[in-house]
């Protein structure tokens, strides 16, 4: 354990319900195993669309939606291992300005879902850094609950395309399993969002 890990002291449930507190209608995307564990853990919604597979995917899929759904606000809650298999899509949702984008890194520093392998994000890789010099609005690194209160308004209120990288421990939450079922959930969130129209 790095030196750096003993100043982590942020809980990923904890902070992924302080953020859903306030989504009001905000869509929430997820990357496989933890993150999606997190968002289902506060709560299963037709707002919530959850990647069982497609590693490195997460931002795409959620930039997508963010351009098919300006009116929204599109959340992307993604582990940090995930966000580093899909780093060139920040460059994309940058180029693209997709203003109403908000990506939540989920950092951990370790790859949890396949046994705790040490990844990138705790030997010097800033995730935030990167967002921001691939050109995203604003990139901030949350370790705190004060930083945290003001990154939920940045997440859900600021000119996109913002990503926060939260810093959380390595402690273990249990299992929070939503439906796995691809079409069903996609079909289940088309229908909240286009009502009647999702069956033409
Ligand atoms: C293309 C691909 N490579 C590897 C895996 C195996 N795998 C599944 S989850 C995961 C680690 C995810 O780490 P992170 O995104 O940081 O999430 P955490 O569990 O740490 O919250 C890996 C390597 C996979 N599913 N797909
Ligand atoms: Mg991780």
């Amino acid at each position: 354990m790095s030196q750096q890990r003993k100043n982590i002291v942020l809980n990923r449930r904890a902070v992924v319900a302080r953020i859903l507190r306030d989504r009001g209608t905000a869509l929430a995307v997820t990357s496989l195993g933890n993150p999606t564990f997190d968002v289902a853990a506060a709560g299963d919604s037709p707002q919530n669309f959850y990647l069982w597979g497609a590693m490195g995917g997460a931002v795409m899929v959620g930039l997508g939606l963010a351009q098919a759904q300006p009116q929204r606000r599109v959340l992307v809650f993604v582990g940090d291992g995930e966000m580093m298999m899909g780093l060139g899509s920040l460059a994309t949702a940058a180029v693209q300005q997709v203003r109403n984008l908000g990506v939540v890194v989920i950092d951990n520093e370790h790859y949890a879902e396949t046994g705790m392998q040490p990844a990138h994000a705790g030997r010097g890789v800033d995730i935030t850094a990167i967002a921001r010099a691939a050109g995203f609005a604003e990139g901030r690194t949350v370790h705190t609950e004060t930083e945290l209160e003001g990154a939920v308004d940045l997440l859900l209120q600021g000119a996109g395309p913002v990503l926060a990288t939260i810093k959380v421990t390595t402690d273990p939450a249990p299992t929070a399993l939503p439906p796995r079922d691809g079409p069903f959930l996609r079909s289940r969130m088309r229908e909240h969002l286009l009502g009647e129209a999702a069956h033409r």
